[in-house]
């Protein structure tokens, strides 16, 4: 069995990414529930930060590499290495974690990450317009399909799912109805439900 250390939340911890593909790839798991920055998760984790997970002897750390690591498990959630649908896969979590994941970080360490003395004032307006224009970007990737790379639900789609319902729980209104609605399909899987802990569909 998997042990996941971090939240069940999804209000912006990392972990979410990793129990929900656990979900979705119906993995046995239990979540361990620890702080980022808490001993439990320097433990775990040489930088105290969520998510780590262990599989028997072996600790893991950083969501995507533990996505990686997951669905090479199984060759589901995304595809082969050396093909072009992988270069797809993988286009698309990097346009996700440096043009939405990034400005986001940036707002939470300047709010409550970062010891007081070391944050910027003034940081959200640059970060709302940051994801404004990558929101704009996104639904240009989209093209109208259903899921962010390809025509498959892959860990592109967990990345994207989480980064996007990051931004709106950290109060950053998303303007685009195409990303709206890309999130509200995400949120209606069953294995996001069973992710937080609640009864699925
Ligand atoms: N690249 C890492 C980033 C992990 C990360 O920054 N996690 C946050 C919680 S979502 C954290 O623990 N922050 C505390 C800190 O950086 O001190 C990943 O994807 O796992």
């Amino acid at each position: 069995m998997y042990k996941v250390y971090g939240t069940r939340t999804n209000r912006g911890n990392r972990s979410f990414r990793v129990i929900w593909a656990l979900e979705e790839l119906g993995f046995d798991y239990k979540v361990v529930d620890t702080a980022p920055r808490s001993d439990a998760m320097f433990a775990v984790n040489p930088l105290g930060q969520a998510p780590s997970m262990q599989d028997g002897d072996h600790t893991l750390t950083d969501s995507l590499a533990i996505l990686h690591y997951l669905t090479g498990k199984t060759g589901t959630l995304t595809h082969p290495q050396g093909t072009p649908a992988r270069a797809l896969v993988d286009a698309r979590i990097n346009f996700v974690l440096t043009e939405i994941e990034a400005p986001i970080w940036l707002l939470a360490r300047h709010a409550f990450v970062l010891p007081e003395k070391d944050r910027a004032p003034g940081m959200r307006p640059i970060v709302e317009a940051e994801i404004a224009r990558s929101e704009k970007r996104f639904a240009m990737l989209l093209a109208g399909n259903p899921y962010f790379a390809g025509d498959t639900f892959t860990i592109a789609d967990v990345v994207a799912g989480h980064c996007l319902h990051w931004a709106e729980s950290a109060n950053i209104p998303l303007q685009s109805e195409t990303v709206q609605s890309y999130l509200s399909s995400m949120r209606a899987r069953p294995a996001w439900s069973r992710a937080l802990g609640k009864d699925t569909a």
